[in-house]
């Protein structure tokens, strides 16, 4: 079998040091320290009715990617756009009204911890260098619902390297924005918020890891985890985290949010695997959005080919709850 290997992540020198994209540089190299920028990242009590209109609207759609195929077919727009999981607006599938509150401008990204360049990235100075593709992934939310989409976006590690990290540099720890003006599944205070998300370098440099700025060939909207959310379409949906606000380079294992409210159900690896099933439910099959139908589950989610290395003398960890 022919295994595509399209190296998206060698990107072009300009991409990968987008020195312009660097906001307060200057003060973080004389000693701000990036902690200090990362509280700052939203405008106290903004709402999106204050907000101008999406800025990056013009700049969708974008190329398809061949590469990603699907075996299945393209879930309605309406159903991914309507059927959310987003803690942060309410356990419910229906916050996407909610989620429209959410200020996806002005954003930016603090990339710290351990790096040799620790920086603020603005979300639109990063799209306009970003070189976007658009990929059809399959998704496996942990609950069993399944659907197939065309996420607009970038490799991850086109990001993480604008900061450089260290060799010393084990994890990625990822979280979201805290704001409970305008998300108010936040004043949840038994919640450990902000929302974390964890992974390897490893996996984190691997070609299908991807940061998500658009859907169906638009901005992603809020619901979707505007503007911009990990996809990492071979481990259950609950490691690809929405409205990224900050990512740290560590040498710590992160604890994600949802491994620490029930680790024995959420672990860090959460690889989709059909035979492994949940402690409450079955894995084998997934259901559909926009159907009744049950198809099996496949061992990362179809994805192997591209992944399974990853876990090579790792079999004794839970690579699959
Ligand atoms: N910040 C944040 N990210 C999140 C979640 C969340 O509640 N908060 N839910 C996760 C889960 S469980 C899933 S299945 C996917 C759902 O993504 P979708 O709503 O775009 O389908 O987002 C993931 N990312
Ligand atoms: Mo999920």
């Amino acid at each position: 079998m022919l295994i595509r290997r399209n190296r998206g992540w060698e990107l072009p020198e300009r991409a990968a040091t987008p020195e312009s994209v660097w906001m307060g540089r200057r003060a973080l190299l004389a000693g701000a320290g990036a902690t200090i920028l990362a509280g700052g990242l939203l405008p106290k009590g903004a709402l999106a009715a204050d907000a101008p209109a999406d800025p990056s609207a013009g700049l969708y759609p974008v190329a398809r990617n061949a590469a990603f195929t699907l075996d299945r077919a393209v879930t309605d727009e309406s159903l991914a756009t309507t059927y959310n999981n987003f803690v942060e607006f309410g356990s419910q599938k229906s916050i996407w009204r909610a989620a429209q509150k959410l200020p996806v401008r002005p954003w930016a990204v603090v990339i710290d911890g351990m790096v040799e360049q620790p920086v603020t990235v603005d979300i639109d100075q990063l799209l306009a260098r970003m070189p976007l593709e658009e990929r059809l992934y399959r998704h496996r939310c942990v609950e069993a619902w399944a659907m197939a989409v065309p996420w607009s976006g970038f490799p991850l590690k086109a990001l993480l390297d604008m900061a450089k990290p260290l060799s010393s540099a084990r994890y990625v720890r990822m979280e979201t924005f805290k704001n409970d003006k305008v998300a108010s599944g936040q004043k949840q205070f038994w919640y450990p918020w902000p929302y974390v998300e964890g992974l390897t370098v490893a996996e984190a440099a691997n070609e299908l890891a991807f940061i998500a700025t658009g859907l169906y060939g638009k901005p992603i909207p809020p619901q979707n985890g505007a503007p911009l959310r990990l996809v990492l379409p071979w481990k259950y949906g609950f490691k690809s985290i929405k409205s990224i606000a900050r990512i740290t380079l560590t040498d710590q294992r992160p604890v994600s949010f949802w491994e620490s409210i029930q680790a024995s159900e959420y672990g860090f690896w959460a690889n989709v695997n059909p035979d492994v099933p949940h402690p409450r439910w079955s894995q084998k099959t997934e259901r559909l959005l926009g159907s009744d139908a049950r198809v099996p589950t496949q061992l990362f989610n179809g994805y192997g080919a591209y992944v399974a290395d990853l876990y090579k003398g790792l079999e004794g960890e839970k690579l699959y709850v």
